[in-house]
């Protein structure tokens, strides 16, 4: 069977790690690139962080591309440097790679997009783990980008209005709302969105994080390190954030979105519904509104994820550690 090719854009930060090693760990999926974006920290940390897994995965012939390091509009006030730490994995590695401004292509994120998907046209799904603005950057650059795509997956946004950086905003749609608007207005692909609080309502325990990061492996031993001291991955941190909306549980994100790409049946329900980003509002900037009776009138509808298979999830995710793979 061909192998279904996937971009990965991420601003690698530690759910990002999980969500490229499962994306390395399954058989049916071959990445042809990873384009890197500012979030979880600045790009050139993040460039680092993807070299570093692919690296621990023993897959360093992976091209990686450096993207935009701020947002379309107005400066990036808002990174996320206490969350996953300064570097996006938790501050815990100490052996820095010299040489790994080497390693990045010369082509910018955005151009290696185009690119590749117009090498393999309808052939390619993009899954987009932070700020959507690589993405944004890409359609004005070649507005045909999105119809030569297979699909799009995205880990962002919110589906019940409730916020994680700001009352009613997601961590990467605030990063950079302005591209989150154009990607949901102009981006008339398949498109399936894993919201916020998709994730948080289909938490895993939080006894799974200790055996998925217990086993021995390289990879498993990599995300015991970058979780060992990150408050994100404390269930004594979160009780008083996400526990008072969704009750207690580990959840790695951007691991959703990618499970859904690589497995398909992984979601077991979803909304078909247009959506708009607000860009206004004191409260609702950069919020991911539903419109489910199509007030709107927009022509195109996206997917939005609600419920997960839990337990095949989570056999992803203890798969996804137990890298590199035996050649
Ligand atoms: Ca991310």
């Amino acid at each position: 069977m061909a192998k279904k090719l996937v971009i990965i854009d991420t601003d690698c930060g530690i759910d990002d790690a999980q969500a490229i090693l499962i994306a390395l760990a399954a058989p049916n999926i071959e990445v042809v690139g990873v384009t890197c974006v500012f979030g979880n920290a600045a790009v050139d940390y993040v460039c680092q962080n993807v070299l570093r897994v692919l690296s621990i995965c023993e897959r360093e012939e992976i091209p990686v591309f450096r993207g935009c390091g701020g947002p379309l509009v107005g400066a990036n006030n808002l990174l996320a440097t206490d969350h996953f730490g300064t570097d996006g994995l938790g501050d815990v590695i100490k052996d820095r790679d010299p040489q790994w401004e080497q390693k990045i292509q010369r082509e910018h994120a955005a151009n290696a997009m185009i690119r590749l998907v117009t090498e393999n046209q309808n052939q390619v799904s993009l899954v987009a783990l932070g700020p959507l603005t690589n993405l944004a950057l890409a359609i004005r650059l070649d507005p045909s980008f999105p119809q030569k795509l297979k699909d799009l997956f995205i880990m962002g946004g919110n589906m019940e209005g409730i916020g994680n950086v700001t009352l009613c905003a997601e961590f990467n749609f605030a990063m950079d709302p302005e591209a989150a608007y154009i990607v949901y207005e102009e981006y008339l692909c398949p498109t399936y969105v894993a919201t916020w609080e998709f994730a948080c309502r289909n938490a895993l325990p939080w006894d799974f994080l200790e055996e998925l990061i217990s086993q021995d492996t390289p990879a498993a031993r990599f995300m015991k390190m970058i979780t060992s001291k990150c408050q994100a991955f404390s269930r004594e941190a979160m009780r008083k954030k996400r526990d008072v909306y969704f009750g207690s549980g580990f959840v790695s994100y951007d691991a959703y979105a990618m499970a859904a790409c690589v497995d398909g049946s992984v979601v077991t329900e979803r909304i078909e519904c247009p959506v708009r980003v607000e860009l206004q509002g004191s409260m609702s900037r950069a919020m991911m509104v539903l419109d489910r009776t199509n007030q709107l009138k927009k022509s195109h509808s996206v997917f939005v994820f609600t419920k997960c298979d839990v337990a095949k999830f989570g056999q992803l995710l203890m798969e996804s550690v137990r890298q590199p793979l035996k050649k």
